[in-house]
């Protein structure tokens, strides 16, 4: 019979502190990977588009007060409500490049004392990605940049923690970038991770689950 396999899309996230120009990074190689004819689609967490994002959002921009397991399982259900979508786009040969994912989740409410291992038992069953790339920066140098400072995390004590929080996840998919080359540099080294993680997947790498 004839059966065509279409090879599955990859799952890439990018994971820093606020201000480590992750933003950036996903829009450069989201356009990067259209223009090589690689079908890809930018997505993000929190994404503030849901009733659940707006609630998020609302708590961000310090207009609504909620307790710090609640909140936390409200980010973790806005990676839920997106997972099915995720996992067809997938499926269907799409690549996904996601500006944060679970481990903003851990490294964040960690960082107010909660457990992190209560921390990453929501996200169990999440698609784990094939690939995470971090964008490394000194807290310090982070809240140099333009626009720090707006939204509720973007403090330097509590960026600190997130950091220290995020070095406790570091696992084998991860790529660790210096996030203070210049844009073009680590646009590069983003791209060659990139690409090489596309070319294995599109080769049979089964798509598994988080966690890691
Ligand atoms: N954040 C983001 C969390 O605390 N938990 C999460 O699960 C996610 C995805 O939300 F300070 C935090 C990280 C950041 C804030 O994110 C808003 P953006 O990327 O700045 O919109
Ligand atoms: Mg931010």
């Amino acid at each position: 019979n004839c059966h065509l396999a279409i090879s599955r899309g990859s799952l890439i996230v990018l994971e820093g502190l606020d201000r480590s120009g992750k933003s950036s990074q996903c829009s450069r190689l989201v356009s990067y990977l259209q223009e090589k004819g690689i079908p890809v689609e930018a997505c993000r967490f929190p994404d503030r588009s849901t009733s659940v994002g707006q609630m998020i959002s609302t708590y961000l921009a310090n207009e609504s007060e909620l307790d710090d397991r609640t909140i936390h399982l409200l980010f973790s259900a806005n990676r839920w409500e997106k997972r099915s979508l995720m996992e067809t786009k997938l499926k269907n040969g799409i690549s996904l490049i996601v500006d944060r994912y679970s481990y903003s989740g851990v490294a964040f409410s960690a960082s107010k004392g909660l457990n992190i291992e209560w921390c990453k038992a929501p996200e169990e069953g999440l698609i784990a990605p094939d690939l995470v790339i971090y964008l490394e920066i000194a807290p310090e140098k982070a809240a140099e940049r333009d626009g720090y400072g707006c939204e509720r995390y973007e403090q330097l004590e509590f960026q600190r923690k997130v950091a220290q929080n995020y070095n406790l996840l570091r696992d084998s998919t991860w790529k660790v970038i210096d996030g203070c080359l210049s844009l073009e540099t680590i646009e590069s080294q983003v791209r060659e991770q990139a690409l090489e993680c596309v070319s294995v997947c599109k080769k049979g790498k089964p798509l598994l689950n988080m966690w890691l």
